[in-house]
């Protein structure tokens, strides 16, 4: 079992921000911005494009948590991104979404 799937079985002791029948949120371990949060879903894909495909419920859930957390957190702008593919810096091979709020972000990304 992946990391994130053992965190989304609650094998791994974990604060959720957000939590469904499908999708659990919780903070990421190594903060890229004041606010960073993963979204994730209780099912094993490996990245967003297989979720995408898949599973389109499911993957609207995970932007709507997005937005309701960062609703709770008062952000007034925020960042979401999914990295998709090792070339892409993804480093969890199971699907997340990254929302990351609470500073400024430059564009284009690194
Ligand atoms: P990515 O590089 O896009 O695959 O992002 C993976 C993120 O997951 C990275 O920012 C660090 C985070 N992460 C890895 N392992 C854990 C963990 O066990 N707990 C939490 N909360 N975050 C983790």
């Amino acid at each position: 079992m992946c990391i994130f799937c053992k965190i989304a079985a609650g094998e791994i002791p974990s604060d959720f921000l957000y939590e469904s029948a499908n999708v659990v949120a919780f903070k990421d371990l190594d903060p890229q911005a004041p606010t960073h949060v993963l979204v994730i879903p209780r099912a094993h894909y490996e990245n967003a494009a297989e979720l995408a495909a898949a599973d389109s419920v499911t993957m609207s859930e995970l932007f709507g948590a997005a937005r309701r957390i960062a609703s709770d957190f008062g952000l007034d702008g925020y960042r979401i991104t999914f990295n998709t593919g090792a070339s892409a810096g993804q480093s969890v091979f199971h699907a997340h979404l990254h929302l990351l709020g609470g500073r400024p972000f430059a564009w284009p990304p690194g």
